[in-house]
């Protein structure tokens, strides 16, 4: 299903990675709900294999259905999900179940359960041998049935074409669709038979009323199928079910606001590109795989290692037309298999916050920047409107507007300033740049634009400015 059920004036889900469901229903309150983002990505809340030391991916190891993570238990999940929706916030938990825990002969979970993965037994389900494929390893990508039968390095594959199986999973799902998610991101999807996954879609629940969803409303999903082109299990495998993450969109925005493709060609962006349809895709920068060099997309991706470049990035998502977009918002890694900021004892400990919005405590939260959730505004701003008068100057400085409501200017020219009269589309008046600050009280805190009558305004992007970026609104007219 494709609709991510958001609240009429928010949009975008962000992606909280690794954060505490406490933190979470926190940040709905006080931040998310009242700055219009659309929903939360939250990491897998059910139980996983304790792996020291204590990596992030320990939680993509699922060793029963319990929801009990380092992120916090059944109740504070409720509570989160309950408090988020009441905030306009929709929830949209991170599923696996391709597979359970890796090759270990013996494991505990974060919630005390135990399991003997090389025996294929998981009694806190229960799953045993015969709800498991044999065992293989993926070694072929262009082979649909070692795809989605073997195992993803190691880990033991579910046989999703057994109905116990089916049930299971469906429970499980149905277990957090009762307490108030909107969809689910299902991760690797492509290593699931999608007649398989469509069983189980069936078997769901709708949506619950009690949390402010329409009657009839089935669940949203993000599936995860990472597909660069030319691969035989590709993305068009998985359009009748819902939404899917274009791995392209990733890697080509990460080529181009790295200077490595010439912004004029965005004109085109979208299906232009080659990419899934609008209305089947699942836009992102950067994914807590990908940022680190795990999954797909290579070293063009942009993360907030390079902040001016993936502020150009997100903006340019967020300002598009094309797709549903996503943020991440991640802690900060030196080495890949790095966890979250956790005390001695493993606990995560969760972000606090500086006066100006950003985090500390070893966390990034990108969605927290000025420029980026300014531009969350600046979508639910012009919702609706087209994207026209695409201007550039044939080849890294590029602008354009949305209906009468919007306007951005992108500069990516190396060395070289944006200094141009250009048709911003808006109404007359004095507009507040909602990237280099913001509109405080009725005053701005960063560059002021002066729109003439007909429309046009002197904009200006030096090419030593912090941010390559200039958005105006109709919201932040002075
Ligand atoms: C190791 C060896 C393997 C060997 C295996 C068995 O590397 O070669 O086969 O032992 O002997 C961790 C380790 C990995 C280890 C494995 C099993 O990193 O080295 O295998 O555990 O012990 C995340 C991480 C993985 C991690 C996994 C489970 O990225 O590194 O593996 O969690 O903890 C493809 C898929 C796509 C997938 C992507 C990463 O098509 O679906 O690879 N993306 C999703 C998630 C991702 C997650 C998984 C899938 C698995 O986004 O975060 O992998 O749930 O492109
Ligand atoms: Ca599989």
């Amino acid at each position: 299903q494709w609709d991510p059920h958001m609240v009429p004036g928010h949009s975008t889900i962000v992606h909280l990675f690794e954060w505490r469901w406490a933190d979470i229903a926190n940040e709905c309150e006080t931040f998310l709900g009242p700055r219009g983002f659309g929903g939360v990505q939250i990491s897998p809340p059910t139980e996983n294999a304790v792996i020291e030391p204590r990596p992030w991916w320990e939680r993509y190891q699922p060793i029963s259905y319990n929801f009990v993570t380092r992120s916090g238990d059944e109740a504070a999940l409720a509570d989160m999900i309950r408090r988020c929706n009441a905030a306009g916030v929709r929830i949209y938990p991170d599923i696996i179940f391709n597979h359970m825990t890796g090759p270990h002969d013996f494991a505990v979970g974060t919630g005390g359960s135990t399991a003997e993965p090389n025996n294929k037994d998981f009694p806190a389900v229960p799953y045993s041998m015969i709800d498991f494929n044999p065992t293989c390893e993926i070694v072929d990508y262009n082979d649909p049935v070692n795809v989605r039968n073997c195992e993803l390095v190691g880990l033991k594959d579910l046989a999703q074409s057994t109905e116990y199986v089916r049930v299971k999973i469906a429970e499980m799902l149905n277990r957090l669709i009762d307490l108030g998610v909107a969809g689910f991101r299902v991760d690797a999807a492509k290593h699931m038979w999608p007649g398989d996954m469509q069983a189980i879609m069936d078997q769901l629940h709708d949506l619950n009323t009690d949390h402010g969803f329409a009657p009839g409303s089935r669940p949203f999903l993000a599936q995860e199928v990472i597909d660069l082109g030319g691969s035989v299990v590709g993305f068009t495998d998985y359009l009748d079910l819902g939404r899917i993450t274009e791995f392209r969109f990733s890697a080509e925005i990460g080529r181009a606001f790295r200077g490595l493709n010439e912004l004029r060609w965005l004109s085109s962006w979208g299906e232009g590109w080659g990419f899934m349809p609008s209305g089947s895709a699942l836009a992102f920068v950067d994914n807590h795989d990908n940022q680190r060099g795990h999954g797909a997309g290579g070293g063009d991706i942009l993360t907030y290692k390079q902040p001016k470049n993936y502020k150009m990035a997100t903006a340019f998502n967020l300002a598009h037309t094309y797709g549903t977009p996503r943020i991440m918002s991640s802690f900060d890694f030196v080495e890949s298999d790095q966890g979250p900021p956790a005390d001695a004892e493993g606990n995560i400990v969760g972000p606090e916050f500086n006066p100006d919005n950003t985090c500390t405590n070893g966390w990034v939260c990108e969605h927290r920047w000025r420029q980026i959730h300014n531009m969350i505004e600046f979508k639910n701003v012009v919702d609706g409107e087209p994207l026209t008068d695409w201007w550039d100057n044939g080849s890294n400085q590029i602008a354009f507007c949305r209906g009468s409501k919007g306007f951005i200017a992108f500069n990516n020219q190396f060395e070289v300033d944006l200094v141009e009269n250009l048709q911003t589309c808006l109404p007359a008046g004095t507009y507040c740049d909602v990237i280099s600050g913001s509109k405080e009280s009725g005053v701005c805190t960063g560059k002021e634009v002066a729109v003439g009558p007909d429309g046009i305004a002197l904009i200006v992007i030096g090419n030593l400015e912090l941010d390559g970026v200039l958005a105006l609104h109709v919201g932040a007219m002075l």
